[in-house]
Parts: C-alpha cells; sequence; structure tokens
C-alpha cells in the first residue's frame, strides 16, 4: 500500500500555513481587483414594509438601557446577514411610541437622523434639547451625550444614519452609558445650537467649538428654499445645478464649511419634473432615502420604482441614475469624506459607467 508523497509545492503552502503566512499570488485578483469589488449589492428596501416592522417591534420589544434604541437596521443581502447597509454605513428605522424615552449614551461612531414623516421626539445633544420635525436633518457628532424621548401621544419613526461598519472595521469603537434618567424634558421652540450658529454667513465670534460641527439641526424650510432657488434660477439661465432639472445641497460644517460629519456627508436632492440624471459612479458607498414625490432608480442597470419612506444603498463603484415624471425630493448620505480624506475618491460619468 502507498501513499502519495505530497509535491514539495503542497509541502511549501501546508508548511506557510502552518506558520500563518499567505502567499499573495494565489489569491492577487481578490485582494487587489482592477476596480472596487463590493460583497453589499444595489438594493432597495420599501418604506411600507420597514414601517409595518417597526411598528410591531414597538408593540412587542421595550426601549430602555442596555439595548438603547428601538432600531432596525437595514442589512445589506450581500453582507450575510450583518446589519449594515453598505460596507461603512449603518442606515437604520429607530421607533419610539408615545412618551417613551431612549436613554443617555455617548460613542466614537458619528451619527445623524433624518426626518422622513412625523415629529414629536427630542432628541438631546450634550443637554441641548432640539426637536425633529420633517424634513429636518439633527448631528450626533462623535462623543457627544445624546437621548432622545417622545412627548406626544403618537409613535414617530426616523432615519438613523452612522459609520458603525467603518468604525468596527477601523476598530476604533469606544461607547458609555449616561445618567438613567432623562437631562431635561424642556421642549423650547429653537436649540441653543441652533440660536447660536444657525444664521446664514454668521459666525459667532468667541464660542469655543468643538471640531465637530457646532450647529446640529438643519432645518427643512432652510433646505426647501435653497433647492427651490437653485431650480428657479436655472431655469432663468443662471448656473448652479448639478445637471439639467436637477439641484442639490449639501449639509455642511459653519465653522469650516466642510462636511456636516466628519466621516458622513449628508446631502438633499431635488428633481424637478421629466428629470433624469446621467449615470455616474462613484468609489464609495451611499444610502438614499426618498423624501417626496416618486420616480425611478436604476441601479447596476437594474430600473426600481421608488416613492416617498423608499430607500436604497448604492454600495462602491455601482453606476446609478435618477428620474422622475412629476418631481422627486431625496436624501443622500454617503462615505465620501472619509474616500476624500484618504485620497481614495474617484468618479466615473456615463461613457465610463459601463466600463
Ligand atoms: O440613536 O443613539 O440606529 O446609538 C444605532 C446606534 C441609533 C442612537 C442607531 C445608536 C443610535
Ligand atoms: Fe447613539
Amino acid at each position: 500500500m502507498s501513499t502519495r508523497e505530497p509535491s514539495a509545492l503542497d509541502q511549501l503552502y501546508q508548511d506557510l500555513a502552518d506558520a500563518d503566512l499567505n502567499p499573495l499570488w494565489t489569491q492577487r485578483e481578490g485582494l487587489m481587483p482592477e476596480t472596487p469589488q463590493p460583497d453589499a449589492v444595489p438594493a432597495v428596501w420599501r418604506w411600507k414594509d420597514v414601517y409595518g416592522l417597526a411598528e410591531r417591534s414597538g408593540e412587542l420589544v421595550p426601549v430602555g438601557r442596555g439595548g438603547e434604541r428601538r432600531a432596525i437596521a437595514l442589512a445589506n443581502p450581500g453582507l450575510g446577514g450583518a446589519p449594515y447597509a453598505t460596507a461603512t454605513l449603518w442606515a437604520a428605522i429607530q421607533y419610539l411610541g408615545p412618551r417613551e424615552q431612549a436613554p443617555a449614551h455617548r460613542h466614537s461612531q458619528t451619527a445623524f437622523r433624518f426626518v422622513v414623516e412625523g415629529e414629536g421626539v427630542w432628541t438631546n445633544v450634550e443637554g441641548d434639547p432640539v426637536a425633529m420635525r420633517r424634513g429636518d436633518l439633527l448631528l450626533t457628532p462623535g462623543m457627544h451625550f445624546h437621548e432622545h424621548h417622545n412627548t406626544t401621544g403618537a409613535p414617530m419613526a426616523w432615519l438613523d444614519g452612522l459609520d458603525i461598519p467603518l468604525v468596527r472595521g477601523l476598530d476604533a469603537g469606544f461607547f458609555e452609558f449616561g445618567p438613567d434618567t432623562l437631562a431635561t424634558t424642556a421642549t423650547p421652540a429653537v436649540s441653543r445650537n441652533e440660536r447660536l450658529w444657525g444664521h446664514p454667513g454668521l459666525r459667532p465670534v468667541g464660542v469655543p467649538a468643538r471640531p465637530a460641527s457646532p450647529l446640529l439641526a438643519y432645518r427643512w424650510e432652510h433646505t426647501d428654499a435653497a433647492l427651490a432657488a437653485q431650480l428657479e434660477l436655472a431655469a432663468q439661465g443662471h448656473p448652479g445645478v448639478v445637471g439639467d432639472g436637477h439641484a442639490a445641497v449639501r449639509y455642511t460644517n459653519p465653522r469650516t464649511g466642510g462636511d456636516a460629519l466628519s466621516t458622513i456627508r449628508t446631502e438633499m436632492h431635488r428633481l424637478a419634473p421629466g428629470a433624469r440624471t446621467a449615470a455616474r459612479r462613484v468609489a464609495g458607498s451611499a444610502v438614499w432615502q426618498v423624501f417626496d414625490g416618486a420616480g425611478a432608480v436604476t441601479l447596476a442597470g437594474l430600473r426600481h420604482e421608488v416613492a416617498a419612506g423608499d430607500l436604497f444603498a448604492v454600495p462602491s463603484w455601482v453606476p446609478w441614475t435618477l428620474e422622475t415624471a412629476d418631481g422627486m425630493d431625496l436624501f443622500r448620505f454617503s462615505d465620501d469624506p472619509v474616500f476624500e480624506a484618504l485620497g481614495l475618491d474617484r468618479s466615473g460619468d456615463e461613457r465610463e459607467a459601463d466600463r
């Protein structure tokens, strides 16, 4: 009886593995692809499905210390069940029932809230109560204490965006509980940060600010007016829109003019009736939520009808096109600031989109 002697090459691979070594030449294509090859796939979530499940969670699952938040994450079908919308972005629907409170904590992960419908929840950031209303963007920069409370008799749900997967990948996560009782249930008309930093083009002299944006609330009336002005002026022949019938604004840190958050770009886009964007793709990933109106998004050649509340994930280097018959507003968030800070940003236009 003879067993085959392992060849010298087989033996080499075995010895490499035993020595915790791994050669590049067997897996160069996977490690260093010609273009990004995300595990995440283009994916769409319907608001009515997500909201319905959030509502059921509200009936069955209490919110409190430990679990911290009744937040349900979009789990990209390409990511093996992980609660990540893309490789770097967390997107969740958070739901607070009548009079419910979510306790104080802080973490190194950066967060925002975007309100697609409803009102009545106050997010308290570092002791500053901030009202959340339809169309508003509310920031929770890293290591800022925050808690949420619903002051009304009606439930409220909103979109949370965080850089949880990025921070996990970098092993940069830090988390601390805050006090068990709410810092305040005060409900002032305007938050302190808005009173100091919310005046266009004016920054307070002598108010110390941390590196993160000192403005924590971006109100829909301003966003709406800015987008309307862009489209009106473009129609009169003035420059300034992203594309034909496509206006967009980026939320910025009023102290620096840069992105409102260090790791997440936040933008609102408006398509005029009949508009269609040119196919485009970027290195880096994004999540979009339709805020108002309806239309369609084409992701890597597949067209999906979308309407208010619906969400979709655009993984790195996936070409996307938006179109609408009657007009559509969309909120977008992405990891663009990370790519730009690291010199990894790249984009392709329509001609390249099919390559
Ligand atoms: O509201 O503090 O969706 O800490 C995930 C983690 C929300 C929050 C999420 C969080 C929060
Ligand atoms: Fe949090």
